[in-house]
């Protein structure tokens, strides 16, 4: 599904001439038309669409991130006795929760949304760490100072600390963070990892 957007999103970024808006124009949308000038905004302007359509901090073309991203993906667990690995099915039977989130980012905006996935303490719980006094996240993006994120216990244990795999009923778009990203009440929008490869969980102190 990302894979769709992906064609489309492609396009507005590739813009450089006049015939993406002649192409985007024959599609008989107004507001696609002009989507090519956000290239021209600041970041966090670009929006999505249907249940996807908000801010969006770095696009997945902006991020190097391939639209093929969920093909074969797994979440890898670690810092419990054994590594776990989870494909996106495994983590949606671990039983979906929905909470009603902001994303508060420090270039100057901010939007909330209805976010649904497994909660970060039931995934804590698979690890074995059911305690766990923080977690490191990595992102599929590679490098670049949104590659990781670490987060402590409350963060962690919050009941609507989340690793979303559905925003507003829909899932995640790839620049939204699909196939799963974190979401954590009063979190800096930062740190809420897209495209989230592993989580290792910390026990002790
Ligand atoms: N991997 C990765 N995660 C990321 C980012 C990023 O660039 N790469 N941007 C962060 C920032 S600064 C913000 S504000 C939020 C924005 O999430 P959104 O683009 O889904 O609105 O994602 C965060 N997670
Ligand atoms: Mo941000």
């Amino acid at each position: 599904m990302g894979g769709g957007r992906w064609a489309v999103g492609g396009g507005r970024w590739a813009v450089g001439g006049g015939s993406v808006l002649v192409a985007a124009v024959s599609l008989g949308s107004t507001i696609d038309a002009l989507r090519p000038l956000a290239v021209l905004s600041p970041r966090g302007q670009s929006y999505g669409d249907g249940p996807n359509d908000f801010q969006i901090n770095r696009t997945a073309f902006g991020a190097g991130i391939s639209p093929a991203v969920g093909n074969g993906w797994t979440l890898r667990l670690s810092g419990g006795p054994t590594e776990v690995t989870l494909t996106r099915a495994d983590l949606a039977s671990l039983g979906l929760h929905t909470a009603r989130l902001p994303i508060a980012c420090v270039e100057g905006w901010s939007t909330t949304q209805v976010w649904s996935g497994v909660r970060l303490r039931d995934l804590a719980a698979r690890a074995g760490v059911p305690a766990a006094s923080g977690a490191l996240v990595t992102s599929v993006e590679a490098g670049g100072p949104f590659a990781r994120a670490v987060l402590n216990s409350d963060q962690v244990l919050d009941p609507d600390a989340l690793l979303a795999l559905q925003v507003n009923g829909a899932d995640l778009s790839l620049d939204h963070g699909f196939p799963a990203r974190v979401i954590v009440p009063a979190l800096p929008g930062v740190h809420n990892t897209k495209w989230v490869r592993s989580i290792e969980f910390r026990s002790g102190i």
